[in-house]
């Protein structure tokens, strides 16, 4: 098996540069309100050079580069981008799996005989994605899954990185276990006191260390991920929907709070169900109000990792909505629950 990983380069801010060239080379986040609560959904390279990454506070963003520019990020326009690329991708590659917005698998045996194939490939989804696009991508390519998206991570950006079948643990034993999907943050904590800092460290943990360590089946997975070992096939799925939402409209305008957040819930509880049905994670949620006079608002929260239970979008959606109506009271004719920034690879759960 020949697998590839492809994943845009600092995706929502590629997309701001490409659409106001002014901001190239400038240090640009996307995200929230730096005065207020928003997170850094992501920053360009150049302010990455600050130190500024994902979910870290746009206040602190700031704080590291005062002249940096913030832009709130346009979800459905990049909904739009991601469209054209995946089109462009299965020009060359048909057999894709798409797992986010900017990131995804492609089945490439069929049409590379061997590695050196897959890297001219990979060359000519670069060229399809920059010329129909002109954004820059970087891939990974190796036998399984797992590697294949470790791999696409370390020549960011606009970088090929060919994992020959026989090198896999080589490659992954030096990196930092937390490279590895589906070591979180909890995992972690396990790990580092055990001196279990290294992929290559979690590789050669034996059958008693790695059970006290990581108890049960997500163990014994990241074990074998951890030597290169993923039999995970390339699954081509219909593209996943870039966002869900629900709306309802009133037969007479509603202004009860209380009746506001029933509705709310019940939305939450379908996109919840809609999320799971589809292994989806949302990293935003938008509450839509549209009052009397038909005015028509939306308030967004984006979190700086995705979820799928119906409580958290619940109470983020009502969050919003009360903000929104303590910004401006009134009766409603509408209310809606929107969730975006989908993921399609949830990290593996540590029970
Ligand atoms: P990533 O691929 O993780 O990041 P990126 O494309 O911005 O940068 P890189 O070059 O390192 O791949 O995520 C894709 C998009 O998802 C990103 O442009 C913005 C969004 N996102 C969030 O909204 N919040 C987050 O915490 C992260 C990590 C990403
Ligand atoms: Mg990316």
């Amino acid at each position: 098996m020949i697998v590839a990983h492809v994943d845009l380069d600092a995706f929502f801010a590629a997309v701001e540069e490409l659409d106001d060239p002014s901001l190239r080379e400038k240090p640009l986040v996307v995200g929230g309100d730096p005065q207020g609560r928003g997170v850094v959904a992501t920053a360009n390279y150049a302010a990455r050079r600050f130190g500024i990454h994902s979910a870290m506070s746009c206040a602190e963003a700031r704080r590291r580069c005062p002249h940096a520019i913030f832009v709130r990020p346009r979800h459905s326009h990049y909904g739009d981008v991601s469209r054209s690329v995946w089109a462009a991708i299965r020009e060359v590659a048909p057999i894709v799996q798409q797992t986010g917005i900017d990131e995804g698998y492609l089945d490439l045996t069929e049409q590379a005989p061997d590695f050196l194939a897959a890297r001219a490939l990979a060359e000519a989804i670069q060229t399809a994605v920059r010329g129909t696009t002109g954004l820059t991508c970087s891939l990974g390519i190796a036998s399984s899954k797992v590697v294949a998206k470790i791999a696409s991570d370390r020549r960011k950006p606009g970088g090929i990185t060919v994992v020959p079948a026989g090198r896999e643990a080589a490659f992954l034993a030096p990196l930092d276990v937390r490279r590895l999907p589906g070591v979180g943050p909890r995992a972690e904590e396990r790990l580092r006191p055990a001196e279990v800092t290294t992929i290559g460290a979690l590789a050669g943990l034996g059958d008693d260390d790695l059970a006290a360590l990581l108890p049960g089946k997500l163990g014994l997975e990241l074990r074998d991920r951890a030597r290169g070992v993923d039999r995970r096939r390339v699954e081509p799925v219909s593209e996943p929907p870039v966002s869900i939402s629900h709306e309802e409209t009133f037969d007479r305008d509603v202004s009860e709070r209380e009746r506001l957040h029933d509705e709310l819930r019940r939305m939450a509880e379908s996109l919840s169900r809609r999320l799971h049905d589809r292994g989806l994670l949302a990293r935003t949620v938008t509450t839509k109000l549209r009052y009397g006079d038909f005015t028509t608002r939306t308030r967004s929260t984006t979190l700086p990792s995705g979820i799928d239970d119906a409580e958290r979008i619940h109470s983020l959606a009502c969050e919003l909505l009360d903000r929104a109506l303590d910004q401006r009271p009134g009766a409603l004719r509408l209310v809606g629950v929107g969730v975006s920034g989908l993921q399609g690879e949830a990290q593996l759960a540590l029970v």
